[in-house]
């Protein structure tokens, strides 16, 4: 198994001669370090099957199966399905997932360390998916920004993006919003946490997900927030280079990345191109955060 730096775009690594199947715990470290230092990791001419995929997810530590069922593979509840491709006719999983800045299960109590993401069919066009890196961005805040940030916290939740369901057809929409508050109500994180491998400040806010940031004593900062999203590269939609970078996958690529430093956004397709993607998320053996001293 060999590790090598990615040659395009910002950051990531190449992982070639990894077989799931036999893989050593020595060799399984070593992509989880390599995912922590390089925050994504290409395994490449990848063959798993579901199940496969699944006990990937697994020899890399606690899978987490994903709240709302309609995301579920039909016969693997751990996978996440995001697919706009019918199977005998018939809707599996979710389609167009993820078309906003986020990091996964921002808005549950206790978000997981890796996602894993193994595209089934990857569009001729607009393949990739879009990442900032929350440590660099944190970095390159401007000091009042960085002042303004310390001790406070921000709310996170799904409401914006829930998507309603089949069974939600005639049902009223308040009760709908009622549903979203009682099963994910606000999740409340520090905005800036220690990243528990690596030791660096991660800036916690999406501009999908991230609602709110308020003080200790919890008074709201206000418009603090949208300022986050803009100096951190969310509310541009040129994505620019230097900031964002976007991750390109073929057939057979199997991703592993840092859902604790990265945040990121599937590539908006301005075709309806067919696009079938697998996902399985694992927490690894660390706390999401060091939990601050009360
Ligand atoms: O449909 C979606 O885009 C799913 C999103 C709201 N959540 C993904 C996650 O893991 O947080
Ligand atoms: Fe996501």
């Amino acid at each position: 198994m060999e590790i090598t730096p990615q040659e395009t775009g910002k950051f990531g690594a190449i992982v070639t001669g990894f077989d799931a199947a036999t893989a050593t715990a020595e060799e399984l470290q070593r992509i989880k370090d390599a995912v922590y230092a390089d925050r994504i990791v290409l395994l490449k001419d990848q063959a798993l099957d579901t199940g496969g995929f699944v006990g990937l997810g697994r020899a890399l530590g606690e899978v987490e199966t994903y709240y709302e069922p309609m995301y579920h593979h039909p016969e693997h509840a751990e996978v996440f399905v995001s697919s706009n491709v019918p199977q005998d006719g018939q809707q599996v999983g979710v389609p167009k997932t993820g078309k906003f800045w986020h990091a996964d299960y921002m808005f549950m109590p206790r978000p997981f360390g890796l996602t894993l993401i193994y595209p089934q069919q990857v569009p001729e066009k607009n393949r990739g998916t879009y990442f900032i890196d929350m440590s660099e961005a944190y970095e390159r805040l401007p000091e009042h920004l960085k002042l303004a940030v310390k001790d406070t916290y921000c709310l996170h939740s799904p409401r914006k993006y829930f998507k309603i369901r089949p069974s939600d057809v005639y049902r009223p929409i308040g009760e709908i919003y009622e549903e979203i508050e009682l099963k994910t109500p606000p999740a409340k994180h520090p905005t800036v946490f220690e990243h528990p491998v690596t030791g660096r400040p991660v800036l916690y806010a999406s501009a999908g997900l991230t609602y709110a940031i308020e003080d200790a004593d919890g008074n709201d900062l206000g418009d603090l927030l949208e300022q986050l999203f803009e100096a951190t590269g969310q509310t541009d939609m040129t994505f620019p280079e230097d900031v964002v970078h976007l991750q390109t996958f073929e057939r057979g690529d199997l991703l592993v990345w840092d859902n604790r430093a990265l945040i990121h956004r599937a590539l908006h397709t301005t075709t309806p191109e067919p696009a079938v993607s697998f996902r399985v998320t694992v927490h690894d053996d660390h706390p999401f955060y060091a939990q601050a001293d009360a």
